[in-house]
């Protein structure tokens, strides 16, 4: 049977959480973003992306490239809340989906009669029932899957085969590709290889003599559109984290240890959400000089509770005693216990990084 794979994302995520309560701003540019001097544009509407305004680059620029935007605080509990409601239509189309992120899932399709016609239903429903766009891509794999779904965006619907992908995105950089990053990409271009026909064309020995027996074959059946990665239901994590980084250095203790307490009450209600327990609290630390440093401590059993989080982080900030001005603080849980399911999937180095959930 020929796999079939559908991989769906919402459009403009953030943003379109915000028009839902504020319809007036529909057809305007609209920014999704701190207000902090360090903030950066979670997201922007399609409208504001026309005057260059993408995630990640920092607020004051993207008023500077569009004044006119319109800048609403993020609402993560709203996002969130969203995305829930969201992924339960997505688990309600296909028995096996794989929840990639806050709007993002993977759906294994194979020998079902139309998925065609079952991704149309899906983003009718999602349309129907919660008022958000979404944009989809089929194909005989994920990575195919995905990169179809952003290639038409928004309501995009686009499937290909790995031949018809190889076609369409040939001329386009390595780093289209997930798993092809920044650094690997400069790599290639330094070798005169600027799109993924010509990596798909260079010879296996080439990128192996370069890049090593496991990535240079990795490399070349991205470009060309071959991937056997499965949709796995249970995306396993090896840890879990809270972080915040501050409008302004915090330099005095007592402030310290009140927000990393907070951050390790979120991250206790997350663990015991989702029923997860863990041995090992870590901290992290960064200084106003961007040094990061972490500390961590294992404990004799696994636990979740806020209060013994809260106790171990609080030890290791103590113990460390920053002695320059902090920038950012975290709290981090790993060393899960084992749950009664299979082995991770082949860690392919695909999807998008974790965000961090800012707090
Ligand atoms: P994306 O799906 O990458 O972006 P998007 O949904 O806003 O827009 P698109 O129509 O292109 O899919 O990310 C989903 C959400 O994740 C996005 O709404 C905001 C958040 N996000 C960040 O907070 N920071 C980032 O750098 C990115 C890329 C996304
Ligand atoms: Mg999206």
């Amino acid at each position: 049977v020929d796999r079939c794979v559908a991989h769906i994302d919402l459009d403009a995520f953030y943003v379109s959480v915000e028009l839902l309560r504020r319809p007036e701003l529909k057809g305007l540019p609209v920014v999704v973003s701190g207000s902090s001097p360090r903030a950066v544009v979670t997201t922007a509407s399609y409208e504001a992306r026309k005057f260059g305004v993408h995630s990640a680059i920092p607020a004051a620029r993207a008023r500077r490239l569009c004044p006119d935007a319109i800048f609403i605080p993020p609402d993560f509990v709203a996002y969130r809340e969203m995305s829930q409601r969201v992924m339960a239509l997505v688990r309600a189309a296909a028995p096996t989906v794989e929840v990639a992120g806050l709007d993002e899932a993977y759906l294994e399709l194979t020998g079902m009669l139309s998925p065609r016609a079952e991704m149309r239903r899906l983003v009718s429903a999602i349309r129907d029932q919660t008022g958000l766009g979404a944009s989809v891509g089929i194909g005989p794999n994920k990575l195919v899957a995905k990169v179809c779904s952003d290639a038409d965006k928004p309501a995009g619907f686009l499937q290909l085969t790995s031949a018809e992908a190889r076609t369409r995105f040939g001329a386009e950089p390595p780093g289209l590709v997930p798993g092809i990053g920044p650094k690997t990409q400069e790599a290639l271009s330094a070798l005169g290889i600027r799109s993924l026909a010509a990596l798909a064309q260079t010879p296996e020995a080439t990128l192996v003599e370069r890049f090593g027996a496991r990535l240079g074959p990795y490399l070349r059946r991205r470009a060309r559109f071959e991937d056997d990665g499965a949709v796995s239901s249970d995306r396993v994590r090896v840890s879990e984290s809270r972080e915040r980084t501050f409008p302004e250095d915090v330099r005095d203790p007592a402030e310290l240890e009140r927000i990393l307490t907070r951050l390790a009450h979120m991250l206790a209600e997350d663990l015991e959400q989702s029923e997860r327990r863990g041995r090992t609290v870590g901290i992290k630390v960064r200084l106003d000089d961007f040094s990061t440093h972490t500390r961590a401590r294992t404990l004799p059993g696994p636990i979740n509770d806020s209060a013994t989080i809260a106790a171990v982080a609080l030890e290791l900030l103590r113990a460390f005693a920053p002695q320059r001005p902090v920038r950012l603080l975290g709290v981090r849980i790993a060393g899960f216990e084992e749950r009664a399911s299979k082995q991770a999937p082949a860690a392919d180095g695909a999807g998008k990084p974790q965000l961090a959930l800012p707090v």
